[in-house]
């Protein structure tokens, strides 16, 4: 059997071009769920799957999926990720996933290899879960975790909703929820971490996801006069905040890793040198590959926001943004991933994900695993996040060798016309 070849140059250059779909001025890209420029990049890559004369579907959330027949019918091997990007993304987040599924394909059909099992590539909508919560939003409605209608009348943090702006996009497909479930399903994507390449390992085969948990805090206080108002009559709704911050920080320092914890918005109103704050609005991510952990970190937070807000006489309200406990992948995916890697050589490591992926959503309903390759100084969601071509190709190339045995290959002598 010809050995299907992946042309790095072809796929660098369908990054490249995808790359350029909401491109930022000093680089990286901005691709916000839903938005214009996640629109234009959805076309382009559905002229591409075109191209190569897939059977195109989307579905009730937009999530859209393209399949390369198989001479038997039946669950597809699915590859996927995502197109939608944070405002400050990278070339390779999610892009990487969807674009090495696509030359992989490409590459079966310049070897004119038949495979027993069509094989799929997706890509599925709000990933990002940055303008409108929860992340892996497209596939976890695709798989049952999340509500259809909940989902579609989600607000962003512009006032949309997610409806209006999949309608206005032209993307509400007519695939039902749960319309395919897969053989299995691959993902590829850089780590977004620092772990291969501090040790120097070129892929990781990931074994599962950490859990996630984002909430919103809104804290009410009154504005008054910063120069006549003495500290002790104030409700300074500022100050609670930047105490739920700090102790947001002293959690993932007490309880160490893989805690970890982030204020990623922090809005105060009226945002006046010279108010006393009168209301404070703010996220907090936390996660950890323990679900029991996770849950006393939240629990702690919580408590503390309700002390902080009434030592000030401020009220805190908290709304749950996302919430996804630890995911485990397929064991023997993973084996497989870790196998095939380093019978071609490449150094692996059996690693968790720190990052949310749309592989997660699927792992409850099909056998699932993720390849990783290194992100050049674990930068991701920053402009500068950068993957070597040689490094993305030893990638590729061991999700075409599990694609390849996961679909099975046709022999010549019982080639279909
Ligand atoms: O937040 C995440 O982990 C992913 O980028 N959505
Ligand atoms: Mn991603
Ligand atoms: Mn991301």
């Amino acid at each position: 059997m010809t050995q299907p070849a992946i042309i790095p140059d072809r796929l660098m250059a369908r990054i490249f071009m995808l790359g350029k779909v909401g491109a930022l001025e000093g680089g990286g890209v901005c691709r916000l769920a839903l938005s214009d420029e996640d629109w234009a990049g959805r076309d382009l890559v559905c002229n591409w799957m075109k191209e190569l004369d897939l059977e195109l579907m989307t579905d009730v959330i937009g999530n859209t999926w393209a399949i390369r027949k198989g001479i038997e019918s039946g669950p597809p091997v699915m590859m996927g990720s995502h197109i939608d990007s944070v405002a400050t993304g990278g070339l390779y987040d999610g892009a990487l996933g969807v674009l090495a599924g696509l030359e992989v394909i490409e590459a079966l059909n310049d070897a004119g290899i038949q495979t027993r099992r069509p094989v799929a590539i997706g890509f599925f909508t709000n990933e990002e879960g940055a303008r409108f919560a929860p992340d892996m939003m497209g596939s976890g409605v695709a798989q049952g975790a999340l509500d259809l209608d909940e989902m579609l009348a989600v607000t962003g943090i512009d006032g949309k909703t997610v409806g209006s702006e999949l309608s206005r996009i032209g993307y509400a497909g007519a695939a039902p929820v749960k319309a395919i479930t897969p053989h299995c399903f691959l993902e590829i994507h850089v780590e977004q971490g620092p772990v291969l390449e501090t040790e120097n390992t070129a892929i990781g085969a990931v074994t599962g996801v950490q859990g996630i948990s984002w909430s919103e805090y809104v804290i009410e206080g009154t504005s008054n006069h910063a120069g006549t108002t003495p500290i002790s009559m104030r409700n300074d709704a500022g100050l609670v905040a930047a105490q739920i911050a700090c102790e947001t920080r002293a959690i993932a320092d007490e309880f160490g890793p893989p805690q970890v914890s982030t204020v990623g918005m922090l809005d105060v109103s009226p945002g006046l040198v010279n108010v006393v704050p009168e209301r404070a609005v703010m996220t907090v991510d936390l996660r950890n590959t323990d679900d029991s952990l996770l849950k006393q970190a939240e629990m702690r937070l919580n408590q503390a926001a309700e002390e902080f807000a009434k030592a000030q006489g401020c009220s805190v309200t908290r709304r749950c943004l996302a919430r996804f406990a630890p995911v485990e992948f397929d064991s023997a995916l993973v084996d497989m991933i870790a196998d095939e890697a380093a019978a071609l050589g490449h150094s692996v490591k059996k690693m968790p994900s720190g990052a949310g992926h749309d592989a997660q959503m699927f792992a409850p309903s099909c056998p699932t695993a993720m390849i990783f390759v290194p992100s050049q100084g674990g930068l991701s969601h920053n402009i500068r996040e950068y993957t070597a071509p040689a490094e993305i190709l030893a990638g590729v190339d061991v999700l075409m060798r599990v694609v390849l045995n996961q679909a099975g290959v046709v022999p010549r002598t019982e080639q279909k016309p």
